[in-house]
Protein backbone atom coordinates (compact mmCIF):
# COMPACT_ATOMS: atom_id res chain seq x y z
CA UNK A 1 0.00 0.00 0.00
CA UNK A 2 0.60 4.12 -0.18
CA UNK A 3 3.15 5.40 2.48
CA UNK A 4 4.39 9.21 2.12
CA UNK A 5 8.04 8.48 2.47
CA UNK A 6 9.67 11.96 1.37
CA UNK A 7 9.50 15.29 0.01
CA UNK A 8 11.38 14.84 -3.43
CA UNK A 9 13.91 17.87 -5.00
CA UNK A 10 10.89 19.06 -7.35
CA UNK A 11 8.88 19.49 -4.07
CA UNK A 12 6.68 16.71 -4.55
CA UNK A 13 5.07 14.70 -1.92
CA UNK A 14 6.49 10.99 -3.31
CA UNK A 15 4.86 7.91 -1.93
CA UNK A 16 6.74 4.43 -1.55
CA UNK A 17 4.45 1.25 -3.38
CA UNK A 18 5.35 -2.00 -2.17
CA UNK A 19 4.98 -4.49 -5.17
CA UNK A 20 5.50 -8.34 -5.30
CA UNK A 21 8.89 -7.81 -7.87
CA UNK A 22 10.19 -4.32 -6.48
CA UNK A 23 9.75 -1.07 -4.36
CA UNK A 24 7.96 1.53 -6.25
CA UNK A 25 7.97 5.56 -6.04
CA UNK A 26 5.49 7.40 -6.77
CA UNK A 27 5.30 11.17 -7.02
CA UNK A 28 2.40 13.51 -8.22
CA UNK A 29 3.49 15.01 -11.46
CA UNK A 30 0.17 17.50 -11.36
CA UNK A 31 -3.25 17.31 -10.24
CA UNK A 32 -6.60 19.39 -10.30
CA UNK A 33 -7.57 17.69 -13.82
CA UNK A 34 -10.94 16.78 -13.97
CA UNK A 35 -11.08 13.15 -15.41
CA UNK A 36 -8.14 13.46 -17.58
CA UNK A 37 -8.21 10.13 -20.14
CA UNK A 38 -5.68 10.57 -22.49
CA UNK A 39 -1.77 11.18 -22.59
CA UNK A 40 0.99 12.17 -25.00
CA UNK A 41 4.59 13.49 -24.58
CA UNK A 42 5.56 16.26 -26.39
CA UNK A 43 9.30 15.89 -27.32
CA UNK A 44 10.30 18.65 -25.56
CA UNK A 45 9.06 17.18 -22.52
CA UNK A 46 5.78 18.24 -21.82
CA UNK A 47 2.95 16.31 -22.02
CA UNK A 48 -0.60 16.68 -23.33
CA UNK A 49 -3.43 15.30 -21.16
CA UNK A 50 -7.17 15.25 -22.49
CA UNK A 51 -10.00 15.68 -20.29
CA UNK A 52 -13.47 13.78 -20.17
CA UNK A 53 -15.18 17.17 -20.76
CA UNK A 54 -13.72 18.69 -23.54
CA UNK A 55 -10.17 20.33 -22.72
CA UNK A 56 -6.85 19.41 -23.68
CA UNK A 57 -4.02 21.13 -21.56
CA UNK A 58 -0.28 21.07 -21.66
CA UNK A 59 1.32 20.27 -18.41
CA UNK A 60 5.13 21.15 -18.43
CA UNK A 61 7.79 18.63 -16.71
CA UNK A 62 7.34 20.28 -13.68
CA UNK A 63 3.70 19.98 -13.02
CA UNK A 64 2.07 23.28 -13.77
CA UNK A 65 -1.34 22.91 -15.91
CA UNK A 66 -2.01 25.39 -18.87
CA UNK A 67 -5.48 26.44 -19.52
CA UNK A 68 -7.43 24.73 -21.69
CA UNK A 69 -6.19 24.48 -25.68
CA UNK A 70 -7.77 26.34 -28.51
CA UNK A 71 -9.14 24.66 -31.68
CA UNK A 72 -10.38 21.62 -30.14
CA UNK A 73 -13.58 20.00 -31.01
CA UNK A 74 -16.86 20.41 -29.35
CA UNK A 75 -17.61 17.00 -27.57
CA UNK A 76 -20.62 14.88 -26.35
CA UNK A 77 -19.77 13.56 -22.94
CA UNK A 78 -21.52 10.84 -21.46
CA UNK A 79 -18.95 7.84 -21.60
CA UNK A 80 -17.73 9.61 -24.09
CA UNK A 81 -16.32 13.29 -24.41
CA UNK A 82 -12.82 14.04 -25.29
CA UNK A 83 -10.87 10.26 -25.10
CA UNK A 84 -7.30 9.94 -26.20
CA UNK A 85 -4.65 12.24 -27.72
CA UNK A 86 -1.83 10.88 -29.41
CA UNK A 87 1.13 12.92 -31.56
CA UNK A 88 1.79 12.49 -35.63
CA UNK A 89 5.01 10.03 -35.87
CA UNK A 90 6.42 12.98 -38.00
CA UNK A 91 5.57 15.83 -35.24
CA UNK A 92 8.77 17.55 -34.61
CA UNK A 93 8.59 18.33 -38.81
CA UNK A 94 4.33 18.73 -39.21
CA UNK A 95 3.49 19.60 -35.20
CA UNK A 96 0.29 17.29 -35.44
CA UNK A 97 -2.10 16.60 -32.57
CA UNK A 98 -4.72 13.35 -33.11
CA UNK A 99 -8.29 13.31 -30.80
CA UNK A 100 -10.76 10.99 -30.70
CA UNK A 101 -13.94 11.75 -28.77
CA UNK A 102 -17.74 11.54 -28.83
CA UNK A 103 -18.65 14.03 -31.14
CA UNK A 104 -22.34 15.48 -31.24
CA UNK A 105 -24.24 14.47 -34.59
CA UNK A 106 -27.78 16.11 -35.88
CA UNK A 107 -29.34 13.16 -34.56
CA UNK A 108 -27.79 11.66 -31.65
CA UNK A 109 -23.58 11.23 -31.09
CA UNK A 110 -21.04 8.94 -32.34
CA UNK A 111 -17.41 8.40 -32.05
CA UNK A 112 -14.76 10.67 -34.37
CA UNK A 113 -11.39 11.40 -34.59
CA UNK A 114 -9.67 14.12 -35.94
CA UNK A 115 -6.37 16.18 -36.10
CA UNK A 116 -5.07 19.60 -35.53
CA UNK A 117 -1.56 21.93 -35.74
CA UNK A 118 -0.20 22.67 -32.51
CA UNK A 119 0.34 26.54 -32.78
CA UNK A 120 4.42 27.51 -31.74
CA UNK A 121 2.83 29.00 -28.48
CA UNK A 122 1.31 25.31 -27.21
CA UNK A 123 -1.68 27.03 -26.68
CA UNK A 124 -4.06 26.05 -29.60
CA UNK A 125 -5.12 23.73 -32.00
CA UNK A 126 -5.26 25.20 -35.62
CA UNK A 127 -6.99 23.96 -38.78
CA UNK A 128 -8.49 20.94 -36.73
CA UNK A 129 -10.41 18.50 -39.23
CA UNK A 130 -12.16 15.56 -38.88
CA UNK A 131 -10.15 12.43 -40.15
CA UNK A 132 -12.97 9.24 -39.03
CA UNK A 133 -16.48 9.59 -38.20
CA UNK A 134 -18.23 6.66 -36.65
CA UNK A 135 -21.66 5.29 -38.71
CA UNK A 136 -24.07 4.90 -38.86
CA UNK A 137 -25.30 7.30 -35.99
CA UNK A 138 -25.38 5.16 -32.48
CA UNK A 139 -29.01 4.50 -31.10
CA UNK A 140 -27.81 5.09 -27.58
CA UNK A 141 -26.67 8.27 -26.93
CA UNK A 142 -24.84 7.03 -23.56
CA UNK A 143 -22.59 4.16 -23.37
CA UNK A 144 -19.82 2.53 -25.08
CA UNK A 145 -17.53 5.33 -27.71
CA UNK A 146 -14.06 3.33 -26.82
CA UNK A 147 -11.31 4.86 -27.58
CA UNK A 148 -7.77 4.77 -27.99
CA UNK A 149 -5.61 6.10 -31.05
CA UNK A 150 -2.54 3.89 -31.97
CA UNK A 151 0.23 4.32 -34.89
CA UNK A 152 2.22 1.64 -36.84
CA UNK A 153 5.15 2.10 -37.61
CA UNK A 154 4.58 1.58 -40.97
CA UNK A 155 2.61 5.34 -40.34
CA UNK A 156 -1.11 4.05 -40.44
CA UNK A 157 -3.20 4.61 -37.46
CA UNK A 158 -5.72 2.17 -35.55
CA UNK A 159 -8.85 3.98 -33.72
CA UNK A 160 -10.71 1.78 -31.50
CA UNK A 161 -14.59 2.39 -31.20
CA UNK A 162 -17.24 1.15 -29.16
CA UNK A 163 -20.42 -0.68 -30.11
CA UNK A 164 -22.67 2.21 -28.67
CA UNK A 165 -24.85 -0.50 -26.58
CA UNK A 166 -26.51 -1.41 -30.07
CA UNK A 167 -24.52 -5.15 -29.69
CA UNK A 168 -26.16 -6.45 -32.94
CA UNK A 169 -23.86 -3.54 -35.08
CA UNK A 170 -20.59 -5.19 -34.11
CA UNK A 171 -21.15 -8.32 -36.27
CA UNK A 172 -22.28 -5.94 -38.82
CA UNK A 173 -19.91 -4.88 -41.20
CA UNK A 174 -21.49 -2.04 -42.45
CA UNK A 175 -21.69 -0.32 -39.28
CA UNK A 176 -18.58 0.92 -37.63
CA UNK A 177 -19.70 -0.11 -34.15
CA UNK A 178 -17.36 -2.86 -32.65
CA UNK A 179 -14.48 -2.07 -34.60
CA UNK A 180 -11.04 -1.42 -34.84
CA UNK A 181 -10.50 1.11 -37.68
CA UNK A 182 -7.07 1.26 -39.69
CA UNK A 183 -6.54 4.39 -41.80
CA UNK A 184 -4.16 6.58 -43.20
CA UNK A 185 -3.53 9.62 -40.94
CA UNK A 186 -5.33 11.79 -43.15
CA UNK A 187 -8.13 9.69 -43.42
CA UNK A 188 -8.01 7.99 -46.07
CA UNK A 189 -8.52 4.20 -46.40
CA UNK A 190 -5.22 1.99 -46.97
CA UNK A 191 -5.95 -0.09 -50.09
CA UNK A 192 -4.81 -3.32 -48.16
CA UNK A 193 -7.65 -3.30 -45.21
CA UNK A 194 -9.21 -6.96 -45.06
CA UNK A 195 -12.82 -5.37 -46.37
CA UNK A 196 -11.45 -3.00 -48.98
CA UNK A 197 -12.82 -4.75 -51.50
CA UNK A 198 -16.09 -6.10 -50.35
CA UNK A 199 -19.59 -5.18 -50.98
CA UNK A 200 -21.65 -3.33 -48.45
CA UNK A 201 -18.91 -3.15 -45.72
CA UNK A 202 -17.09 -0.15 -44.35
CA UNK A 203 -13.32 -0.50 -45.74
CA UNK A 204 -12.08 1.08 -42.94
CA UNK A 205 -12.69 -1.30 -40.22
CA UNK A 206 -9.91 -3.92 -39.70
CA UNK A 207 -11.52 -6.56 -36.95
CA UNK A 208 -14.80 -6.41 -35.60
CA UNK A 209 -17.33 -8.34 -33.24
CA UNK A 210 -15.89 -5.93 -30.65
CA UNK A 211 -17.87 -4.65 -27.28
CA UNK A 212 -16.18 -1.58 -26.23
CA UNK A 213 -12.59 -0.80 -26.41
CA UNK A 214 -10.15 1.55 -24.64
CA UNK A 215 -7.15 -0.49 -24.51
CA UNK A 216 -4.85 -0.81 -27.72
CA UNK A 217 -1.15 -1.51 -27.78
CA UNK A 218 1.48 -2.61 -29.54
CA UNK A 219 3.80 -5.33 -29.08
CA UNK A 220 7.59 -4.09 -29.40
CA UNK A 221 8.58 -7.54 -30.11
CA UNK A 222 6.25 -8.93 -33.01
CA UNK A 223 4.60 -5.40 -34.27
CA UNK A 224 0.88 -7.72 -33.04
CA UNK A 225 -1.82 -4.94 -32.19
CA UNK A 226 -3.35 -6.14 -28.80
CA UNK A 227 -6.47 -4.84 -27.62
CA UNK A 228 -8.62 -4.66 -24.29
CA UNK A 229 -11.99 -4.18 -23.73
CA UNK A 230 -14.75 -4.06 -21.22
CA UNK A 231 -17.10 -7.68 -21.04
CA UNK A 232 -20.76 -7.00 -20.17
CA UNK A 233 -21.20 -8.75 -16.67
CA UNK A 234 -17.88 -10.27 -16.43
CA UNK A 235 -15.56 -11.02 -19.60
CA UNK A 236 -13.26 -8.27 -19.93
CA UNK A 237 -11.10 -9.45 -22.69
CA UNK A 238 -7.59 -8.86 -24.36
CA UNK A 239 -7.56 -10.05 -27.58
CA UNK A 240 -4.48 -10.22 -30.23
CA UNK A 241 -5.77 -8.57 -33.51
CA UNK A 242 -5.82 -10.19 -36.85
CA UNK A 243 -7.17 -8.43 -39.87
CA UNK A 244 -10.35 -9.06 -40.57
CA UNK A 245 -10.96 -11.80 -37.95
CA UNK A 246 -14.43 -11.78 -35.45
CA UNK A 247 -13.83 -11.52 -31.90
CA UNK A 248 -17.35 -12.78 -31.39
CA UNK A 249 -19.45 -10.22 -29.52
CA UNK A 250 -22.03 -10.56 -28.88
CA UNK A 251 -22.41 -14.25 -30.32
CA UNK A 252 -20.52 -15.48 -27.54
CA UNK A 253 -18.39 -13.96 -24.55
CA UNK A 254 -16.95 -14.89 -21.14
CA UNK A 255 -19.63 -12.74 -19.13
CA UNK A 256 -23.39 -12.17 -19.08
CA UNK A 257 -25.37 -9.42 -21.02
CA UNK A 258 -25.94 -6.73 -18.29
CA UNK A 259 -29.20 -7.40 -17.83
CA UNK A 260 -29.09 -10.59 -16.89
CA UNK A 261 -29.59 -12.40 -20.42
CA UNK A 262 -27.32 -14.95 -20.64
CA UNK A 263 -25.36 -15.67 -23.97
CA UNK A 264 -25.14 -18.76 -25.67
CA UNK A 265 -22.44 -20.86 -24.32
CA UNK A 266 -20.22 -22.09 -25.08
CA UNK A 267 -18.42 -19.16 -24.44
CA UNK A 268 -16.35 -19.36 -27.42
CA UNK A 269 -16.64 -21.08 -31.32
CA UNK A 270 -13.77 -21.91 -33.40
CA UNK A 271 -14.84 -19.84 -36.09
CA UNK A 272 -14.44 -16.35 -33.57
CA UNK A 273 -11.44 -15.45 -32.39
CA UNK A 274 -10.97 -15.96 -28.47
CA UNK A 275 -9.69 -13.71 -26.03
CA UNK A 276 -5.93 -14.83 -24.93
CA UNK A 277 -7.24 -13.58 -21.70
CA UNK A 278 -10.64 -12.86 -19.75
CA UNK A 279 -11.95 -11.43 -16.22
CA UNK A 280 -14.71 -12.39 -14.80
CA UNK A 281 -15.42 -10.92 -12.03
CA UNK A 282 -14.61 -7.51 -14.31
CA UNK A 283 -11.08 -5.83 -13.67
CA UNK A 284 -12.69 -3.00 -15.84
CA UNK A 285 -9.72 -1.77 -17.69
CA UNK A 286 -9.50 1.31 -19.94
CA UNK A 287 -5.61 1.83 -21.24
CA UNK A 288 -3.07 -0.35 -21.71
CA UNK A 289 0.63 -0.66 -22.54
CA UNK A 290 3.64 -2.93 -22.90
CA UNK A 291 6.22 -1.88 -20.72
CA UNK A 292 10.18 -1.83 -22.05
CA UNK A 293 12.00 0.48 -20.01
CA UNK A 294 14.90 0.96 -17.73
CA UNK A 295 13.22 2.79 -15.37
CA UNK A 296 11.61 -0.24 -13.13
CA UNK A 297 13.84 -3.03 -14.27
CA UNK A 298 11.78 -5.51 -12.67
CA UNK A 299 8.93 -4.78 -14.88
CA UNK A 300 10.67 -5.15 -18.12
CA UNK A 301 8.52 -6.83 -20.83
CA UNK A 302 4.72 -6.85 -18.60
CA UNK A 303 1.61 -5.85 -19.77
CA UNK A 304 0.23 -3.02 -17.75
CA UNK A 305 -3.18 -2.31 -17.36
CA UNK A 306 -5.10 1.14 -15.78
CA UNK A 307 -8.23 -0.46 -13.54
CA UNK A 308 -11.14 1.76 -12.95
CA UNK A 309 -13.25 -0.33 -10.84
CA UNK A 310 -10.81 -2.51 -9.61
CA UNK A 311 -8.70 0.80 -8.83
CA UNK A 312 -5.67 -1.04 -9.35
CA UNK A 313 -2.59 -1.09 -11.93
CA UNK A 314 -2.53 -4.82 -12.91
CA UNK A 315 0.45 -6.03 -14.03
CA UNK A 316 0.82 -9.41 -16.73
CA UNK A 317 3.61 -11.15 -16.99
CA UNK A 318 3.72 -12.30 -20.68
CA UNK A 319 5.00 -15.71 -22.31
CA UNK A 320 4.70 -15.03 -26.34
CA UNK A 321 0.90 -14.76 -26.54
CA UNK A 322 -0.31 -15.99 -23.30
CA UNK A 323 -0.81 -14.28 -20.03
CA UNK A 324 1.09 -16.21 -17.46
CA UNK A 325 1.43 -14.17 -14.50
CA UNK A 326 -1.27 -11.35 -12.64
CA UNK A 327 -0.16 -8.92 -10.08
CA UNK A 328 -3.20 -6.34 -9.01
CA UNK A 329 -1.49 -3.69 -7.10
CA UNK A 330 -3.83 -1.23 -5.34
CA UNK A 331 -3.63 2.29 -5.80
CA UNK A 332 -7.06 3.28 -4.31
CA UNK A 333 -8.17 5.23 -7.15
CA UNK A 334 -10.12 5.03 -10.60
CA UNK A 335 -7.01 4.14 -12.47
CA UNK A 336 -8.09 5.14 -16.85
CA UNK A 337 -4.50 5.15 -18.34
CA UNK A 338 -0.99 3.79 -18.21
CA UNK A 339 1.65 5.11 -20.49
CA UNK A 340 5.18 4.69 -20.47
CA UNK A 341 7.32 8.13 -20.84
CA UNK A 342 10.47 9.02 -22.48
CA UNK A 343 12.17 9.14 -19.31
CA UNK A 344 11.21 5.19 -18.86
CA UNK A 345 8.94 6.36 -16.13
CA UNK A 346 5.25 5.01 -15.81
CA UNK A 347 2.88 7.21 -15.94
CA UNK A 348 -0.63 6.45 -14.45
CA UNK A 349 -4.27 8.89 -15.37
CA UNK A 350 -6.23 8.54 -12.33
CA UNK A 351 -10.17 9.30 -13.33
CA UNK A 352 -11.35 11.57 -10.44
CA UNK A 353 -12.84 15.07 -10.49
CA UNK A 354 -9.43 16.28 -8.85
CA UNK A 355 -8.08 13.69 -11.49
CA UNK A 356 -3.64 13.56 -11.34
CA UNK A 357 -1.14 12.40 -13.25
CA UNK A 358 1.22 9.57 -11.29
CA UNK A 359 4.78 9.18 -11.92
CA UNK A 360 6.25 5.72 -11.11
CA UNK A 361 9.51 4.75 -10.92
CA UNK A 362 11.67 2.12 -9.32
CA UNK A 363 12.91 2.53 -5.84
CA UNK A 364 16.94 3.24 -6.18
CA1 LIG B 1 -14.61 -11.65 -27.67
Amino acid sequence: MLALISVAATGKPQQCLKTEKTDIIVETLAGGLDHPWGLAFLPDGRLLVSERAGHLRVVSAEGEVSRPLDGTPSVHIAEGGLLDVALDPGFAENRLVYLTYGEPREDGAATAAGRGRLNPASTALENFQVIFRQQPVGTSDYHHFGSRLVFTSDGKLFISTGDRFNSDLSQDLSADMGKIIRINPDGLVPFDNPFANRQGARPEIWSYGHRNIQGLAIHPDTGALWEGEFGPTGGDEINIIEPGHNYGWPLVSWGEHVDGRSIPKPPTRPDLADAIQHWTPSISFSGMTFYTGKAIPAWRGNLLLAGLASQALIRLTLNGSRVSGEERIPMGERIRHVVQGPDDSVYLLTDEDHGRILRLTSER
